[in-house]
């Protein structure tokens, strides 16, 4: 997998330089969710085809900012579902950003992920790796990734990321959320998954949450290159990920564009989701 780590490091630095110089214009086209597409949504998509093209070891790979499965090579190991630039709106008002990556064997499904990389792009480049049951961090240090720490998390957090339309939350989710406000905790909120997920893990924990809603019952964040890789990363940094009611990684894929309700955190924070979801189930 090496090679793979590799080449996500090549296609970081290609982006970063993208995110500099790059016309943050929206383009003609929509993804498969809908979302209007900008160019440089497409251009750093084609930065990671072009790079991955060019690893025996990949047999497929899907992406947010494509329809279908792309094949690579009959013979390759691995299945990657990525997100190339996550949140590439913010990059014209100066926010953080970020590619999200979920390393697959033999399915494009939860139970088939075998490891996650994501990459944000903010005041410095960093790159969290998760693999073996351990999440490891890498910062971009002239031009070379460097590796600066190993990740974990806190039984209990102090951060609160609650994501989504709020007049269309759950009354019990809208309560829920008021507690933990009341509890004392932090708004940490910029719209972005990858930078709110990332300062969530670096902080020592809290909770981010991306629920069903009356607008979107399913939730708006896609399974095989948002959620899944995500929750590999909490799980392994030592926290727990789910959908409301179980484990996100025992959710079913039907489709590779599907999406699904996602809560991401310390043990002590899910364990508060869980028994607020468990109560209101109908
Ligand atoms: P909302 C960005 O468009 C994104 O897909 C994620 O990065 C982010 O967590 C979410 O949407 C934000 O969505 O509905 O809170 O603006």
């Amino acid at each position: 997998m090496k090679d793979i780590i590799n080449a996500i490091e090549d296609a970081s630095i290609k982006i970063k330089n993208l995110i500099e110089t790059g016309d943050t214009g929206k383009s003609e086209n929509e993804n498969s969710t809908g979302d209007t597409q900008l160019k440089l949504d497409i251009a750093s998509d084609q930065i990671i085809e072009d790079i991955f093209a060019k690893i025996p070891s990949i047999k497929q790979i899907v992406s947010e900012e494509q329809d279908s499965i792309i094949d690579l090579n009959e013979k390759g190991e691995y299945l990657i579902a990525y997100d190339p630039l996550d949140g590439s709106s913010l990059v014209d008002v100066n926010l953080s950003v970020g590619s999200i990556y979920g390393i697959y064997k033999g399915n494009f499904d939860a139970k088939s992920i075998i490891a996650s990389v994501y990459v944000v792009f903010g005041p410095r480049v960093e790159m969290v790796v998760a693999s073996d049951n351990c999440v490891k961090m890498y910062r971009l240090l002239s031009n070379e990734f460097k590796y600066i720490q190993d990740i974990k998390l806190n039984q209990k957090g102090k951060l609160n990321a609650p994501g989504s339309t709020q007049n269309c939350w759950a009354p019990y989710h809208k309560a829920l959320i008021d507690d933990i406000f009341n509890d004392g905790y932090r708004l940490r909120y910029s719209g972005g998954m990858v930078p709110d997920l990332h300062q969530i893990l670096l902080k020592g924990g809290g909770l981010f949450s991306y629920p069903g809603t009356s607008d979107r019952p399913k939730g708006k964040l896609r399974q095989l290159f948002e959620v899944f890789p995500f929750a590999l990363t909490y799980e392994y940094a030592g926290g727990k990920a789910i959908d409301g009611l179980k484990n996100v990684l025992e959710v079913e894929t039907t489709h590779i564009h599907d999406t699904t309700p996602c809560f991401f955190g310390s043990n002590e924070e899910i364990n508060r989701v869980l028994k607020v979801y468990k109560e209101n189930a109908e």
